[in-house]
């Protein structure tokens, strides 16, 4: 098999407030992720009025990255990574969100985390929102869908490009930003967009509003960034969930069509500049007032990001309803069905390593621009045994599976990929259900579910198994 491009970004991913912990330190302010207690399953975290002292709150400490980075990134190095992406957390910057100056102490941290991966050679590659605004955007703004956010963000993200203009280079605008279309999830909206919905609110206006302040947001950014350092490469970033037709019937062939274009025209307006037509005609046709103006037409245009990036989990099926779907309209709680043909994780996720390649191929075919996968893992229960060891066999087999579709869609279809920074890097809380036990790491931590451990970092064997797929540049899987 021919080799991949030898400046092929290998490495690992995590987001701050699922590594970091040290959650009021030096400054910082509560983010959304500091108001959610743990919960059994998929986005079922319960959102809290703030901080509730002996409760365990899995974001507080997480797995102590905050004070340990230095350790774990010897690890990555150890590892052979080329890049390591994480997010900052934008209350270590900014700890209530509208400040008009940055915090030194939040900007300080970051600079030794990214010195220290430098140090190894690991390029940072840097998320700027990843599920963490900050909770006094909700509280004061409503979030997203206030306005006001769009100065907030870019004034952020300013911060951030001058300060490691010199250190980073790969940067993500926002982490998943599609997953709000599951409006009618409360995670989904309260983790992206900070939206909180009102007795009687209409959740998809509400949402495809809150997407337009953020692609707006986006797009600011992008030129500024652009300014700043010419060098820069910002990425948009989608959770790639391909829709597949439950059926050959052609109801349900058009409801994968909707869930498709629905599920990603955010990065259609981040990468191609424009709003999709159907989308325009949709909002219309449902009476969504929302406030669209042509000055933010005209910045969508102007800021399109360089390359786009993406998490690749699973793939599900989606039906409609009855044989005459009108506007066939998508509703991803109440669309999306089992599909008994792939196997599935222990939390119900479908393991379908083909829809990698068709995933990349789709992607490809509709954007033109490079891809990078900042995401791509399996979650399950590992065990450590009495020797500290963690036979992840399971994770070494999705793993492996991924990667040779991934090579299949770069070397037989031509499918530009800058990297692979599988989920996750080292064990970090599970976002959506708050659970360390949910692990994804090449390293374990010695941490539970109900906050006790000795935070101590051990090896699994995918550890040594991803060591060797770098070494010889994904040829040996
Ligand atoms: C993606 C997020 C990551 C991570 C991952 C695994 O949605 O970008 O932050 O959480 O999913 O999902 P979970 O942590 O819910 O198991």
């Amino acid at each position: 098999m021919t080799a991949l491009p030898k400046n092929f970004l290998w490495g690992g991913a995590v987001a701050a407030h699922q590594v970091e912990g040290g959650y009021n330190a030096e400054g910082k302010g509560l983010s959304v992720a500091d108001v959610m207690t743990a919960a059994g399953n998929y986005g079922e975290r319960q959102i809290t009025d703030g901080v509730q002292p002996g409760e365990f709150y899995p974001n507080h400490d997480a797995v102590d990255f905050y004070h340990q980075y230095p350790e774990d990134v010897k690890l990555f190095a150890e590892m052979g990574f080329k890049c390591f992406r994480t997010s900052i957390a934008w209350t270590r910057i900014f700890p209530q969100g509208d400040e008009t100056e940055p915090n030194e102490e939040g900007l300080a941290f970051y600079d030794r985390l990214f010195d220290a991966c430098l140090k190894y050679n690991i390029e940072p590659v840097v998320t700027l929102s990843h599920f963490e605004i900050p909770y006094h955007l909700v509280t004061e703004y409503g979030g997203f869908r206030n306005r006001k956010l769009v100065t907030f963000f870019t004034r952020f993200a300013t911060a951030c490009f001058k300060r490691y203009k010199d250190k980073v280079k790969y940067w993500l605008t926002f982490n998943e930003i599609n997953n709000q279309i599951d409006y009618d999830r409360t995670f989904s909206l309260f983790t992206n967009s900070g939206v909180q919905i009102k007795p009687g609110e209409n959740a998809e206006a509400v949402m495809y509003q809150a997407g337009h302040y953020e692609v707006v947001a986006s797009a600011i950014a992008v030129q500024e960034g652009h300014k700043i350092n010419p060098d820069f490469q910002i990425g948009a970033m989608i959770a790639m969930t391909p829709a597949y037709p439950a059926t050959d019937k052609p109801v349900d062939i058009l409801k994968a069509q909707r869930a498709m274009q629905a599920r990603f025209w955010f990065s259609d307006v981040q990468v191609q500049g424009r709003y999709p037509s159907w989308l325009t005609r949709y909002q219309k046709a449902k009476h969504f007032a929302l406030d669209i103006t042509d000055d933010d037409l005209a910045q969508l245009e102007k800021g399109k990001v360089d390359y786009l990036g993406l998490s690749y989990y699973k793939s599900f099926a989606v039906a409609a309803h009855d044989d005459e779907d009108d506007y066939y309209s998508y509703n991803e709680t109440n669309d999306v069905v089992e599909n008994d043909k792939v196997p599935h994780s222990d939390w119900g996720w479908e393991v379908d390593p083909r829809g990698l390649r068709y995933s990349l191929n789709w992607l490809n075919d509709r954007y033109h621009v490079p891809l990078f996968i900042v995401e791509n893992g399996i979650g399950a229960i590992d065990k450590l045994t009495d020797d500290h060891k963690i036979h992840d066999q399971y994770r070494i087999d999705y793993l492996r599976d991924h990667i040779e579709q991934m090579k299949l869609a770069m070397i037989d279809d031509g499918v530009p990929v800058m990297g692979y920074t599988p989920w996750s890097a080292i064990d970090i809380v599970s976002a959506s259900t708050g659970q360390l036990s949910k692990r994804y790491g090449f390293i374990y931590v010695d941490r539970n579910d109900d906050g006790k451990g000795s935070m101590a970092r051990y090896k699994k064997d995918s550890f040594y198994w991803y060591q060797h797929v770098i070494e010889t540049n994904g040829d040996d899987l």
